[in-house]
């Protein structure tokens, strides 16, 4: 599994910070329909346990590091969220989990959809029997 990583392009300004940004349809891969972010947590909190069946988004963490752990119900892999210009795309059909490996770390996501609680998968179960359907058709 190859999760697709994108840059996010920042400009520094010597002295003051940086300003990063991207622009749905050009930098991502779909429209953005819907911004949140999880702040707050504290140290080895550990989130998501889910996937969705159509929800796609963009995953980034301003500040802090975030582990983000991915299962497609065949391969798992990890990505550390630690750069603030670091993307990364979770598709549909992908189990996540979110670990905070630092106090205070932000995630942000946009995603290309509202918020529909029927499009959340929450049994891992039901997961890998979904997805092996999908892969027998
Ligand atoms: C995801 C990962 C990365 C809303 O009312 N509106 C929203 O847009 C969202 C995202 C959540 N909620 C409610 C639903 C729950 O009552 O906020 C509560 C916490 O949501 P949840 O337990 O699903 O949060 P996480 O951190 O486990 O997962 C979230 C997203 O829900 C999920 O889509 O991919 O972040």
């Amino acid at each position: 599994m190859n999760p697709q990583i994108i840059h996010i392009k920042s400009v520094a300004a010597e002295g003051m910070g940086a300003l990063s940004f991207f622009e749905a349809e050009r930098d991502l891969p779909f429209a953005i329909k819907r911004i949140y972010y999880i702040y707050g947590a504290p140290k080895g909190v550990q989130r998501g346990g889910h996937a969705h069946k159509a929800l796609r988004q963009l995953l980034w963490c301003p500040y802090g590091s975030i582990l983000i752990r991915l299962d497609d119900g065949k391969e798992k892999t990890e990505v550390l969220l630690d750069d603030p210009t670091k993307g990364l795309i979770v598709e549909h059909f992908m189990w996540r989990e979110m670990i905070w490996q630092q106090e205070n770390s932000v995630l942000c996501v946009a995603a290309d959809s509202y918020y529909d609680a029927a499009d959340y998968i929450r049994d891992y179960d039901t997961f890998l029997q979904t997805v092996a359907g999908r892969n027998e058709l």
